[in-house]
C-alpha cells in the first residue's frame, strides 16, 4: 500500500525536539525524510542523556525514526554547493535553528526561491516576529511565555511546567500541519511558501481555554468552577485551577486504594451533568438527586469540594482501576492517573502501533511513541533511525555526484 506523502522529499535541517517531531510524523506519512547534521558531530541529542555508552541515546532515536542521515558542512563552501543541490531536489525545507542561523549561513528565503521556487521553507522559532524574535528557546521557556505555566500548579504554590512537551512536540505537530497545508496550496499555485510555527503561538493555542478564562473573569469577578470560589480570592490574572478540569464539567483528581504508598493511585472524576444521579447512587448519597442544593450544576458549584470530597471517600475504597471499571458500568466519565510504567506495559496500545518495539543496531530493542495519527489508506510503520551520516553516499550518488566526487568532499571536510 501506498503512503500519503509518497514522492515528497522533505530536507530536514532540524535537531533538539521540536523540528525533529515535526519531520518524525512528515516521514511515517510517507515523505522521503534526509536528515542533515553536522559532519563528524550531528544532532546534539545524539549524546544528551544517554543510557548507553555511545549508543545514540534515546532522545535521538525516539525523535528521528524512519529518516536518512547525511552530514554535511554547511559553511564549508563545498558543503554548501551540496547543500544547494538538495534544496533544488527537495520540496520542504524545515529547520529550527536559532533565529538568523539559516540567513548567516547564506541560505536566506531569496537564496532559496533563486534555487528553488516551489521550495516550502518550515520554521520553528522560540517567538513570532515582535520584541523577542531574536531570541533562543527551549521547551520550558515556550511554556512559560505561551501562558501555560502561570495557569498551572495550585493557588498557595509556584508556577507550574508540565511534563507534556507541548512547546517542543506541540509547536512541531502545529508545523506539520502548515508543512501539509503549503503543499496543498502549491499544488494550485506552484509557488513555495514560508511556515512559522513560533512555540510562544503553538503553546498559546493549546491555553486557548485560559485566554477564555481571563475575559470571562474581566466581566464577572468570579469563574464559578475554579477552586478559588467561594471562599478564596481572584486577582486581576487567571489563577492556577489545581486540578479543576477547565471545562463546564467539574472535575477532580481524587485518592483511590493505595494511595498511601503508591503516588499513582488516584483517578480522575467527572462530575458530568447528565450522569448526576447515577453518580449519587454509585457513592451511596441518593438523597443528593433530589436535593435542591446538590440536584443542579448551578446548586453544585458553590459545594464542589465538598462534593469531591464525599466521592473520595467512595474512590479510597476501591483501585483506580476497579473505580474505572464501576464508574464506566454508570457511563460516568472518569480516568485513572496511569505511570509511565503502566503505559509502557498496556498490550492494547502495543496492539494499536500507539507504543511500538524498534531494533536498532547498537543499542538494540527499546520501546517508543509510535505515530499518534492512524489513517487507514496510509498505515505507519516505524523503522529505527538512522547512524550519523548512514546514508551520506546514497543521498549524494541520488544527487549524481559519482564516487570520485563523494571521496574528494569527504577529504575536503565537506561531507
Ligand atoms: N554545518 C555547519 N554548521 C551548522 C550545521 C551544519 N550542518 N548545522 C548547524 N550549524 C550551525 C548553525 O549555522 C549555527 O551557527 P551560527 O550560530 O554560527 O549561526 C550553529 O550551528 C548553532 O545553531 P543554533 O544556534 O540553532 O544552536 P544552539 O545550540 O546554540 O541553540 C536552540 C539551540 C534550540 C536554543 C536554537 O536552535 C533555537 O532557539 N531554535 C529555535 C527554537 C527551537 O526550536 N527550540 C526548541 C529546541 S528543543 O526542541
Amino acid at each position: 500500500m501506498g503512503k500519503a506523502l509518497d514522492g515528497v522529499r522533505i530536507l530536514d535541517f532540524t535537531h533538539v525536539q521540536s523540528g525533529p517531531t515535526c519531520t518524525q510524523l512528515l516521514a511515517w506519512f510517507g515523505a522521503d525524510v534526509i536528515k542533515v547534521e553536522r559532519a563528524g558531530a550531528g544532532d546534539i541529542t545524539r549524546e544528551q542523556l544517554r543510557d548507553i555508552p555511545d549508543a545514540d541515546s534515546l532522545y535521538f532515536t525516539m525523535l528521528n525514526h524512519n529518516k536518512r542521515s547525511v552530514t554535511i558542512d554547511t559553511k564549508n563552501p563545498e558543503g554548501k554547493l551540496v547543500l544547494e543541490a538538495l534544496i533544488q531536489k527537495c520540496d520542504v525545507m524545515v529547520e529550527n535553528f536559532a533565529p538568523g542561523a539559516l540567513d548567516r549561513m547564506g541560505f536566506t528565503w531569496e537564496r532559496i526561491q533563486e534555487l528553488n521556487p516551489k521550495m516550502i521553507v518550515a520554521s520553528v522559532k522560540g517567538f513570532g516576529p515582535g520584541p523577542y524574535e531574536d531570541c533562543k528557546v527551549y521547551e520550558n521557556v515556550a511554556q512559560c511565555v505561551g501562558g501555560a505555566a502561570s495557569t498551572t500548579g495550585f493557588d498557595d504554590g509556584p508556577p507550574v511546567v508540565t511534563g507534556a512537551q507541548i512547546g517542543d512536540s506541540g509547536t512541531g505537530l502545529h508545523l506539520a500541519l502548515g508543512i501539509v497545508t503549503a503543499l496543498y496550496q502549491r499544488t494550485m499555485t506552484g509557488r513555495g511558501q514560508k511556515v512559522l510555527a513560533a512555540m510562544q503561538d503553538g503553546v498559546l493555542n493549546l491555553c486557548r481555554v485560559k485566554l477564555r478564562d481571563q475575559q470571562r473573569l474581566q466581566r464577572t469577578g468570579v469563574m464559578k468552577e475554579y477552586p478559588q470560589y467561594p471562599n478564596g480570592t481572584f486577582g486581576e490574572a487567571v489563577p492556577r485551577a489545581g486540578n479543576a478540569s477547565g471545562g463546564g464539567q467539574p472535575g477532580w483528581i481524587l485518592k483511590c486504594k493505595g494511595w498511601e504508598h503508591d503516588p499513582n493511585a488516584y483517578i480522575y472524576f467527572i462530575t458530568q451533568a447528565p450522569v448526576w444521579v447515577k453518580i449519587c447512587n454509585v457513592i451511596g448519597k441518593e438523597e443528593w438527586a433530589t436535593d435542591a442544593d446538590y440536584a443542579t450544576p448551578n446548586a453544585r458549584l458553590p459545594r464542589l469540594k465538598e462534593i469531591f470530597a464525599e466521592i473520595e471517600r467512595w474512590t479510597m475504597t476501591k483501585t483506580k482501576f476497579e473505580a474505572m471499571e464501576i464508574l464506566n458500568r454508570h457511563d460516568i466519565p472518569c480516568g485513572p492517573i496511569l505511570s509511565m510504567k503502566e503505559i509502557m506495559d498496556d498490550e492494547s496500545l502495543r496492539k494499536t502501533g500507539t507504543i511500538v518495539e524498534v531494533d536498532h543496531p547498537v543499542r538494540g530493542k527499546y520501546l517508543t511513541v509510535g505515530n499518534p495519527i492512524k489513517l487507514s489508506d496510509s498505515p505507519t510503520e516505524v523503522t529505527r533511525s538512522p547512524l550519523l551520516g548512514e546514508h551520506t553516499d546514497e543521498v549524494m550518488a541520488e544527487l549524481g555526484y559519482s564516487p570520485a566526487q563523494i571521496e574528494a568532499l569527504r577529504t575536503a571536510g565537506a561531507i
